[in-house]
């Protein structure tokens, strides 16, 4: 993997940059679409490409593992061939959906003891357990064991739950470079910045992260119920120990101006299932604010559900129309909410990477985030 950067916003740490994998580039900053069990839901791969010009989509080593497990996706040649998504797809590696979804877990020094929340049955997941899932699915990017602690956590828990991200970190690294990939194109392994809220941990994690020297750099642990200058203020913190020439990923952040803040402190990558699940509810992210789908109010609104974005899907079908589908529980509502959300996000990031180059990022970013933010 190479990470070119192409410019840096003169009023904040934003950057604008390409990263190339064995799938292809990626132009960022960037949203990746969350396809946890290998398909982003409700949407098909065509759509992904042509409407949401998506660059690269996400899976879940804890779901791919579980169903359809790895014998089938190494039958398949890879979760890229199993799917027919030929274009990047990064892996997070279950560090998180151990803590958020299975049962009856049990963190030891060896790795996470846990109950599939699907059927109860028994798994251990160990850093190098999860490199070789990993090495199993083929994503371009891979993610290292961690522990996510929750919010808040008392300093002593958050040291040593970082303490121990850390050693799983210096397991995962091993492991990786002691196997190969196993269908003939390049993996890099991404480690993640943990530490809870507090400053002296932050630092030393993104420190001891750097210092492992891969060829990008995640940040977790923010986005779990903190207040969000608390999240800005430990990403702004990360942001400036981990190296300005290697990609630095947020993990599952956030609303769009979540998003815009973060690229301003030097973020270039984020996932979050907000989009998806949000607008399978009915909440839609559109360049004039938040829309309430469902509200009695879009009844009769027959105008597009946004004309301000470049999505068939948002420009074609209207308020009133998706309303009614909402209103009717018919699984097309599903479909058009979250392309027209995805194609959103993908909107914004693309528009951000252009104010980037042209030097007016940040005066860009706060006029957005007030229209952003309105309640339609
Ligand atoms: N670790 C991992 N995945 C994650 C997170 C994390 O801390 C988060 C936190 N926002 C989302 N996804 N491995």
């Amino acid at each position: 993997m190479e990470f070119q950067l192409l410019a840096a916003d003169s009023g904040s740490k934003a950057r604008a940059g390409i990263i190339t994998t064995d799938h292809g580039q990626i132009e960022t900053p960037i949203f990746m679409p969350v396809g946890t069990v290998g398909s982003v839901k409700a949407v098909n791969q065509q759509q992904l490409k042509e409407e949401i010009k998506a660059q690269i989509i996400l899976g879940n080593t804890y779901h791919l593992y579980l169903r359809p497990g790895t014998e089938i996706l190494e039958e398949a040649g890879g979760l890229h061939k199993f799917n027919g998504w030929d274009r990047p797809i990064l892996t997070d590696s279950g560090g998180y959906q151990v803590f958020s979804l299975s049962n009856n877990r049990k963190l030891t020094e060896e790795g996470a003891m846990f109950q599939s929340h699907i059927d109860g049955s028994r798994h251990l997941f160990t850093p190098e357990r999860v490199m070789d899932i990993q090495r199993s699915i083929g994503a371009d990017i891979i993610m290292a064991f961690d522990e996510c602690p929750p919010y808040p956590s008392e300093y002593l828990y958050a040291k040593n739950s970082m303490e121990l991200t850390h050693r799983w970190l210096a397991r995962c690294i091993q492991r990786l470079g002691e196997t190969e990939p196993k269908y003939g194109y390049r993996q890099t392994l991404f480690p993640i910045v943990q530490g809870s809220t507090y400053k002296d941990l932050r630092k030393a994690s993104a420190e001891f992260v750097a210092a492992a020297e891969c060829e990008g750099n995640a940040i977790g642990g923010l986005s779990v119920g903190e207040p969000e200058e608390m999240m800005y203020e430990m990403c702004a913190l990360c942001c400036e120990y981990l190296p300005e020439s290697k990609p630095r990923y947020l993990m599952g952040v956030g609303t769009p101006w979540n998003i815009l803040e973060n690229i301003s402190l030097g973020v270039d990558m984020f996932d979050c299932v907000m989009p998806t699940r949000n607008g399978r509810n009915g909440m839609l992210f559109t360049s004039k604010g938040v829309v309430n789908i469902k509200n009695k109010k879009w009844a009769n609104d027959f105008t597009p559900i946004d004309d301000g974005i470049d999505c068939y899907t948002s420009n074609f079908y209207t308020k009133a129309y998706l309303r009614h589908l909402f209103v009717a529980s018919e699984i097309l509502a599903l479909e058009i909410a979250s392309i027209h959300n995805l194609a959103f996000y993908l909107h914004l990031v693309k528009q951000a990477r252009e104010h980037i180059i042209a030097g007016d990022y940040n005066q860009w970013k706060n006029e957005m985030i007030p229209i952003l933010k309105q309640r339609c």
